[in-house]
């Protein structure tokens, strides 16, 4: 009992969070790069205040993250001394393609990964990739509007090409877009989208996501072209919606909501859209215009598995008068007075991992992987750098003993687990530094001060023990 033998442990990063080295090697500037730290962001992450390059009087903490692009070895060998058997990271695509659109990649680009991937497996880890976190070459945008535009489906086409051959071997478990439902709510972020006046955002948002998932349909199949031990695999923003009430319509209103969540997961696993989805996008006057043969690639290309992240589970009521609010990774939220927040007013709920893994294996019959948890928290160093982070540990065992209930329980097939934020990084919503997801304390601050010395903190052991034991010990 317990988890299967071969569960995939280990934590995930993204690379404009934690790589640094803008401008190294030939990389081009990416969406990712110019959001800067501070009241802005928020307008930019969401496409109503146009950034497309840095601008004076801003902090651009991705400019330099936590320098991993020159550090990789070193926090590749404290993630094996922790045994981590998976690494989930990304590629800023911009390394590969500086522009974006350039026929020929850059090889320093891809020599970088390369030798990235060859220091994961010395130390037994197992790559798992995502192909965009969050990333879109500044020139696709600039030049093209981003994924509102169809050619950014044979640009990413390219890219796939490139990574898929150069890579085999080396890489076998990939994801194509980092949360694809967080177009809705983050569209800058997600498909390099910003608005001008007037323009009608929702139609611009699903014809984007439509690219979006043709260009993942494309990239699984040539993945399984290239080689058929390649796993591929969706990745949705999750989190169960829980009607406030009893009441129907505040259920309805969940229910709802849940399904708005799903629907391009829908078409990534089921192969086509749902109908639920072609309504509303009637009802709401949104035409997508696709090609012939798209319909037929989304039904012939469905993904290997689904990947998710959790952090939080939502709340819903259709009644005026319960209107106290939260948010939990820039999704809205009714506050449940159930629950008890994060510093940043996330909701902690580890029942609601187990619930969405429940909904998530019932609808689809596929197995899960669960590639970003943990909790976002404000560390206090001693003066040696060491955290005592029983909160951090606190929160993981919860949930981990929550996945472990739906997988023994409930019979949940599920691959792995990888924590977000395995070493402290940039925080994607707010660019601080100080919202610190680690078992590695890294010294930087907010204003990009610090050493950038890198320090275990009393949860690295506790998590080396979880792995150990897989899962037994917690
Ligand atoms: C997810 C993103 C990550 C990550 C995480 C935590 O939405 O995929 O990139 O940052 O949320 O969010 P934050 O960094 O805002 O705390």
């Amino acid at each position: 009992m317990g988890f299967r033998e071969d569960f995939l442990w280990g934590g995930a990063t993204a690379a404009n969070q934690c790589e640094g080295g803008y401008n190294a090697d030939g990389r081009g500037l990416a969406n990712v790069d110019v959001i800067p730290h501070g009241p802005d962001r928020r307008a930019i992450i969401t496409g109503k205040k146009k950034m497309l390059d840095f601008e004076e009087g801003y902090f651009y903490p991705a400019k330099e993250a936590i320098d991993m692009y020159h550090r990789y070895k070193e926090d590749i060998a404290l993630f094996g001394e922790m045994g981590f058997k998976t690494y989930r990271l990304s590629i800023a695509w911009s390394r590969i393609f500086p522009n974006g659109d350039e026929t020929e990649p850059n090889e320093a680009g891809l020599k970088f990964y390369e030798d990235l991937f060859k220091e994961c497996h010395k130390h037994g880890i197992e790559p798992l990739v995502t192909i965009t976190h969050f990333d879109c070459p500044i020139h696709l945008i600039k030049e093209y509007g981003g994924w509102r535009n169809r050619k950014l489906i044979d640009f990413y086409e390219n890219l796939c090409q490139v990574i898929f051959r150069r890579y085999k071997g080396l890489v076998k478990y990939w994801l194509t877009f980092n949360e694809i439902n967080m177009i809705l709510h983050a569209p800058f972020l997600g498909a390099g989208l910003y608005f001008e006046e007037g323009e009608d955002e929702e139609q611009i948002k699903y014809q984007a996501a439509h690219h979006e998932l043709v260009a993942s349909a494309i990239a699984t199949r040539i993945a399984h072209e290239v080689d058929p031990e390649n796993k591929v695999g969706c990745m949705l923003a999750a989190g169960e919606y829980y009607p406030y009430s009893c009441r129907p319509e505040d259920v309805l209103k969940a229910q709802q909501s849940d399904r708005d969540n799903y629907f391009f997961i829908d078409v990534q696993v089921r192969g086509e859209y749902p109908a639920y989805g072609l309504k509303k996008l009637e009802r709401n006057g949104i035409k997508i215009e696709m090609e012939e043969n798209d319909l037929e690639l989304l039904k012939n290309h469905t993904v290997d598995f689904i990947s998710f992240s959790y952090y939080s589970s939502r709340v819903v009521s259709t009644d005026p008068e319960v209107n106290e609010k939260t948010s939990g990774n820039l999704f809205a939220s009714v506050k449940n007075p159930y629950l008890k927040q994060s510093e940043w007013g996330w909701q902690i709920d580890p029942l609601g991992l187990r619930i969405t893994m429940n909904s998530l294996y019932d609808r689809y019959q596929k197995p899960l992987f669960i590639v970003e948890n943990g909790l976002g928290a404000i560390d206090t160093p001693d003066e040696n750098g060491y955290v005592e982070d029983d909160y951090r540990i606190e929160y993981l065992k919860a949930h981990i003993e929550a996945m472990k209930d739906a997988v023994e329980l409930d019979g949940v097939d599920l691959l792995g687990y990888t924590t977000w934020g395995c070493i402290d990084l940039v925080s994607a919503s707010t660019g601080e530094m100080k919202k610190r997801y680690g078992f590695i304390y890294v010294d930087r601050d907010n204003e990009g001060n610090g050493t950038l010395k890198r320090t275990k903190k009393k949860s690295f052991n506790w998590y080396k023990k979880v792995i150990a034991s897989n899962g037994e010990d917690l």
